[in-house]
């Protein structure tokens, strides 16, 4: 159910609009903020109500399962939450790093299966075993690096399937391409106090990291571990208290994240897209750190045949699988002429196979990995296409 969120911003107004008059302490926090624009709200409510969500967003129907609220445990979730994350693991929660920052295992919790934050008693809320940051993090919010962090769940949660996490070698965050950003963070950049009850959502295109590094853009400050998106004029965005939350794209093997919501100037201005942790750049570490000895899976045989200009790879079923990450490589003499920049990825899904259409000296090494959510089995056999 999507609330209209005027009912509990009047609400919150009158609550706060007492609560200020007993208290003028500001905390950097999602509660204390609540409190101490009550005020504000009171006196600019129809302008604010007119604007929406996410920044520019719509609410989110029931279409993400993985989705975790990040939340201080000891309030209601609609004043506790304050970062977004994604299930990719049953035991494992994929957030932003700064959403860490002076927090440890016990001073906040995950909350899994609940669109409304105040629809109390609905979804779980499980609390974190352990919190591992990327090394490379950075929070200098100068020069921020490696913006993740994985949180282990105290137990597994079994109730919605993991979100995929883009391959290291794929293809799929193309430029201009829509993808979709989620989370309850702020939906209005005049009012500070307007996150939202309701999960939001909203569409915005990648952008080049030359253009979001342009001299009037970010001037460099992005990196390649970074991912830019938004429209050129603004207006919709990420913004305050989406950071940790999912960035997917629909593909044909279905939604896969490919970025983490981590920082940006402002919101939703012109020229200052939002920045994201690019995903696929960490798909190895967030693999190493959550896949244990029980998801492992044997990697498959490949084999190829050559049928006129048709060239097929196939390998075996492997019991256990989701699906297949099918990997190719342009075909020279020596091996060690493959590197990470000229090997590609595609996610077949379940199919056992995969053909193309190739012309004479279109050659290619071939390999294929088995996968369950994010866990990968070893590389097969390395197959070779060379076309007659
Ligand atoms: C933040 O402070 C934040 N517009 C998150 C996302 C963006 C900006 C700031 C992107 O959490």
């Amino acid at each position: 159910m999507c609330l209209v969120e005027k009912f509990v911003y009047f609400g919150n107004s009158l609550y706060s609009f007492l609560n200020s008059l007993y208290s003028f302490s500001i905390r950097l926090d999602r509660y204390s903020l609540h409190s101490f624009l009550g005020i504000c709200l009171l006196l600019v409510q129809t302008e604010g109500l007119a604007e929406t969500r996410i920044i520019n967003g719509t609410c989110a129907a029931d279409e993400w399962p993985w989705m975790a609220a990040i939340v201080y445990p000891n309030r209601p979730a609609i004043e506790g939450q304050y970062c977004g994350g994604a299930l990719i693991h049953p035991s494992w929660i994929l957030t932003a790093a700064h959403c860490t920052d002076g927090e440890d295992t016990n001073s906040i919790a995950i909350l899994l299966g609940r669109n409304t934050l105040s629809d109390e008693g609905t979804g779980e809320l499980i609390g974190i075993k352990n919190i591992v940051k990327h090394p490379d993090y950075d929070h200098d919010p100068e020069n921020p690096a490696a913006d993740l962090a994985l949180l282990q769940l105290e137990k597994p949660y079994t109730q919605a399937a993991v979100l995929r996490v883009a391959e290291a070698y794929s293809d799929v965050t193309e430029v201009g391409k829509l993808a979709t950003v989620i989370g309850w963070g702020q939906t209005s950049t005049k009012m500070r106090d307007s996150y939202a009850d309701s999960l939001q959502q909203t569409a915005v295109p990648i952008v080049s990291n030359q253009v979001c590094n342009a001299r009037r853009t970010y001037d460099g400050e992005v990196k390649d571990t970074m991912l830019c998106a938004g429209f050129a004029g603004g207006g919709t965005d990420a913004c305050v208290g989406d950071s940790g939350g999912p960035f997917v794209m629909e593909t044909d093997a279905g939604w896969q994240q490919i970025g983490i919501v981590s920082w940006g100037e402002g919101c939703a201005r012109p020229y200052y897209y939002g920045v994201y942790t690019r995903v696929s750049s960490y798909q190895e570490f967030i693999s190493e750190h959550v896949c244990e000895a029980q998801d492992t899976l044997p990697a498959p045989q490949v084999e190829v045949s050559i049928n006129g200009q048709k060239a097929t790879v196939s390998w075996n079923n492997v019991i256990g699988a989701d699906g297949y990450q099918f990997y190719y490589a342009p075909y020279s003499d020596s091996i060690s002429d493959v590197t990470f920049d000229n090997i590609h990825s595609l996610d077949i899904k379940n199919d056992t196979d995969f053909s193309a259409e190739l012309s004479s000296g279109e050659n290619f090494y071939v390999a294929a990995k088995a996968y369950r959510g994010n866990c990968y089995s070893d590389y097969s056999n390395i197959g070779m296409v060379i076309m007659p």
